[in-house]
């Protein structure tokens, strides 16, 4: 059994309806069980500016699926919920990323966990911070400490709108 942590967006559509619905599927597939859900953020776009504000959260899950396999998973959601990629780093009704996997680090072409720009990233880290502080990164780091390397850079507002 691992442990992982999944990251949620969503700025198109009903915003909190896609994370519970999501979060919802993500509960059901076979081998995956949602064990924790942070607060939900509404967070401004990174990466491409020009697009609404998201609505993050992270899901923790325990699993008796590979990280490939729980990748596969995923997507299969993002697709029924009707996730269309055009603009990369664009809006979107869903995203679906892994970003732990226990303490597994991996470089494939198709999957790359720790998630690579999450580190960085305030959207991820705050959420992530809130449910699992003491979680650890391969290189040891735990989600507080990277977390707490950000700095002030914190544009979101934590909305307490209870999606799970
Ligand atoms: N892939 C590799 N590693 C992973 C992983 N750990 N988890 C591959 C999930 N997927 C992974 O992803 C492209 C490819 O990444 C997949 O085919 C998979 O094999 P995608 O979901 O199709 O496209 P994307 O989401 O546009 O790309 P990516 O790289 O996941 O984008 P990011 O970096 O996640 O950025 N601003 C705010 N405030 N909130 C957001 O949620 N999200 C993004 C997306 C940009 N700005 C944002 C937010
Ligand atoms: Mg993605």
């Amino acid at each position: 059994m691992a442990r992982a942590y999944i990251g949620l967006g969503s700025n198109q559509g009903h915003q909190a309806q896609n994370l519970k619905k999501a979060l919802k599927l993500v509960h059901e597939a076979e081998g995956v069980e949602v064990t924790g859900v942070s607060s939900v953020y509404l967070t401004e776009p990174v990466g491409y500016e020009d697009q609404p504000w998201f609505y993050n959260c992270i899901a923790e899950v325990e699993t008796t699926l590979s990280a490939e396999q729980l990748l596969e998973v995923l997507q299969g959601i993002e697709n029924r919920l009707g996730r269309e990629r055009t603009v990369r780093w664009g809006p979107r009704t869903i995203d679906l990323d892994i970003l732990l996997y226990d303490r597994v680090q991996l470089n494939g072409e198709r999957l790359i966990i720790p998630h690579p720009r999450m580190r960085e990233r305030a959207f991820v880290m705050v959420p992530l911070a809130e449910i699992a502080p003491d979680a650890c990164f391969p290189d040891g780091e735990t989600v507080i400490e990277a977390r707490n390397r950000l700095g002030e850079e914190k544009k979101y507002i934590c909305i307490m709108q209870k999606v799970w």
